[in-house]
């Protein structure tokens, strides 16, 4: 948004007004700026957040990315403006080479990007054949600070990742409860409520792992308390949900009720834990509370301090079944100018708020993430989403994309919003599931979840004045579909857990863009409606309503690729329409890769420890595929601590499907088997199957489907984290 007016003051100092709020730049005018020019690419990507294309555009003569992190509520699609985070990385990539920007300023910055049509530069000077190439140019400019960026050479996308990790640090391992089904409502009204949702999930049969708690919980917006009428016994709520083997997430955010009565208010004050005013009072400005101060997380010592109040003695009625909801914190400030704290409120050692606006919700889910570790003595995991977010904030949990509505653009722009996250390190993300404002048609509602379910942070999410939403509230026949859609969820979940670790450990993203897994296939390069999950999974959801078909491209040269329910090889056009039907969205298996799952489902992942596995073997060309799984007990830190894990390699060739330890250092057991195999496109029926373990051999019951090319393999009873080989004789 552009001033109401500027103007240039005695002393040569801009000053610019904002409705009633004048901003004095107590420092002097400032801005730091850097132009780049990317010779030969066409494609850049990167900036979140926008609800933008995945590719980024052009952005013409007077407009620019904007990376000022803002609440804005029900923002349009397709907009440059800037939303709740900022990762300030912008990737190039062209079939030989993939490269990055990471411009490291955390104040108001905006990126201005401009393609040349190819044949209008020449590269005579250095190419005698005169050819000409595109070129981007990429001008990033911020309002204060230094320049400090640095340049991620590549070459291979997983490069610039890894150079990008290296700065920033990798995704953290998530709680595995958290990669389950979310069910989150503004609000869920008491404790009866509570009870009955959650009853009503098995009810339906509808596997779900945390309910979430609004800002009506609360006493009067006051965080860390509960309202005493509608949760007179928190307690016991969350033991009610221990006993489920499920998690309550209730929401912190960093407004604080001005109120001497308020500990929490009282005590912050006292050691002067606020963001002050230019005045060197506390700053104070309006939200859900009415009259807030703002919590200066940028304060190592507030930060501290606001950890230790998750603790279990200061934390009144929390239990360790609690975790944490950081909304708000661009910051929300109601009567300020564009809904945020004035950049002139002033901050621990005096820099001013311009200086760091986009790192204060990253500093509020860093100190939320310490404080739930810390509650548990260093033992367990954190889960913290946050709705505000900047460079490295995937080291303290997930982000979800806001206030988005239930109509079928927001469903269409997630896909590119949260491969725009993931490509940027925030590989944990999602977005509400239904659209926030409003209600979702009924085919909207299923096909959302049909979407969510293989997207990476998975929340059901509804507004106030919504319809409820629960998922068994529109007749039986979309009951079935949206049980299907999160049963599926639960089945593949050894998959989403491999996918986290990978990204914890080596910095790949869990959901990627087409160009990532395929980066020469230039077909793919701005595909944004279909995706890949690791590298195994092409994910194609149905985005529009009332279709009986989808355009799906099926990337790469030689690849194979396989229905991913029903077996059958695709064959055709790299480019193809594809039925589908209301049961379920489209999803591919990639010839070559090994997927493991589970059997069956349970009530939640608490649940599931013990469910056995099946994996799902697709071969390539050369009768060869190759697979992984990661185990350990999926709530402490001791995978990291005490290398408590268990990562196995998956590997079929020459007809023999073996087993064997991806990393020695790992030594975590379990009691889990492994009781069916699927191998998918093996060309003939085998006349005899043996499994050997350290236990000997045995011989393996099996069918063979010609017309499917599909060998099932059932009973096995094998160790899942032991040494085996199937072979196929
Ligand atoms: O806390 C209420 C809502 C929350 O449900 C939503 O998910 C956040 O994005 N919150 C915003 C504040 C009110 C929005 C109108």
């Amino acid at each position: 948004m552009q001033p109401d007016w500027i103007l240039q003051d005695a002393f040569g100092l801009w000053k610019e007004k904002f409705g009633d709020f004048e901003d004095i730049k107590a420092n002097g005018p400032s801005s730091v700026g850097l132009d780049f020019t990317l010779y030969g690419f066409e494609n850049v990507y990167g900036l979140p957040e926008h609800a933008d294309v995945h590719s980024l555009k052009d952005t013409g003569e007077n407009e620019a990315y904007r990376l000022y992190n803002l609440d804005v509520f029900g923002y349009s699609v397709y907009d440059k403006m800037g939303t709740y985070g900022s990762v300030p990385l912008l990737l190039a990539h062209k079939p030989s080479y993939t490269c990055g920007i990471f411009w490291l300023n955390a104040s108001e910055t905006l990126v201005e990007i401009h393609s040349k049509a190819a044949l209008q530069v020449s590269v005579m000077d250095w190419d005698s054949r005169q050819k000409a190439v595109p070129k981007m140019d990429v001008r990033w400019m911020s309002e204060s600070g230094i320049v400090d960026v640095f340049l991620l050479l590549g070459p291979m996308p997983q490069n610039v990742f890894n150079q990008y990790a290296q700065l920033t640090g990798t995704q953290m391992l998530p709680p595995l409860f958290s990669l389950g089904y979310h069910q989150c409502r503004w609000n869920y009204e008491d404790e009866a409520d509570v009870e009955a949702v959650d009853s009503g999930f098995d009810e339906h049969s509808i596997p779900y792992d945390v309910i979430w708690l609004d800002i009506e919980h609360t006493d009067g917006k006051r965080y860390f308390t509960w309202d005493p009428d509608r949760f007179p016994d928190p307690v016991k709520m969350q033991e009610k949900l221990r006993e489920k083997r499920r998690k309550l997430v209730v929401i912190s955010d960093p407004h604080i009720k001005v109120d001497p009565n308020y500990t929490l208010y009282a005590e912050a004050k006292e050691k002067g834990y606020f963001v002050k005013d230019r005045e060197i009072g506390n700053f104070e400005g309006t939200c859900w509370p009415g009259l807030s101060s703002y919590i200066d997380f940028t304060n190592p010592a507030a930060r501290e301090w606001y950890s230790s109040q998750f603790s279990l003695d200061k934390y009144k009625s929390s239990t360790d079944v609690l975790y944490v909801w950081n909304d708000m914190n661009e910051p929300s400030v109601f009567d300020a100018p564009e809904m945020t704290m004035p950049k002139d409120a002033v901050h621990h050692q005096g820099w001013e708020h311009r200086d760091l606006h986009n790192l204060y919700g990253f500093y509020q889910q860093m100190s939320t993430s310490d404080g739930l570790i810390q509650r548990s003595g260093g033992k367990e995991r954190p889960f913290v989403l946050t709705r505000s977010f900047f460079a490295g904030s995937q080291r303290y949990g997930a982000v979800w994309t806001g206030d988005n509505k239930a109509e079928w653009e927001y469903l269409k722009i997630s896909v590119p919003m949260l491969l725009s996250l993931s490509v940027t390190g925030i590989a944990f993300c999602g977005a509400d599931v239904g659209g926030f404002v409003g209600d979702p048609d009924l085919e909207l509602l299923v096909r959302w979840y049909q979407a969510g379910a293989f997207q990476p942070f998975f929340r059901g999410h509804a507004m106030q004045d919504t319809k409820r939403r629960e998922p068994w509230l529109f007749g039986e026949e979309n009951t079935l579909l949206i049980r299907k859609a999160i049963h599926e969820r639960y089945t593949l979940l050894p998959y989403w857990y491999l996918l986290f670790y990978r990204a914890y450990r080596t910095a790949e993203p869990v959901m990627r863009p087409l160009w990532v897994e395929f980066p020469k296939c230039q077909d793919a390069f701005a595909v944004a409606s279909q995706y890949m999950l690791g590298n195994a999974l092409l994910v194609a959801p149905v985005l529009d309503s009332g279709v009986k078909s989808i355009e799906v491209l099926f990337p790469g040269n030689g690849e194979c690729w396989y229905d991913f329910r029903k077996y059958t090889r695709v064959k055709g056009s790299h480019r193809q329409k594809v039925a589908v039907t209301v049961a379920e969205i489209p999803v591919f298996q990639r010839g070559g890769s090994i997927i493991p799952m589970h059997t069956t489902v349970g009530k939640s992942t608490g649940w599931m420890a013990c469910t056995p596995y099946e994996l799902h073997v697709a071969l390539d060309r050369k009768g060869f595929a190759a697979g992984e799984l990661y185990v350990d007990d999926g709530h402490s830190l001791q995978y990291l601590h005490e290398h408590m894990y268990s990562h196995r390699r998956f590997t079929f060739s020459r007809n023999v499907l073996s087993s064997s330890s991806a990393d020695k250092e790992g030594h975590h057991t379990v009691n889990c088997f492994l009781e069916k195999v699927y191998i998918i496109g093996l060309k003939k029926s085998p006349s005899e199957v043996t499994a050997h373990d350290c236990g000997g051999k045995k011989t393996v019951e099996f069918t063979y489907n010609s017309q499917l090319c599909l060998l099932s393999l059932e009973n096995l009873s094998l160790q899942v984290c032991a040494d085996w080989e199937i072979h196929i004789v």
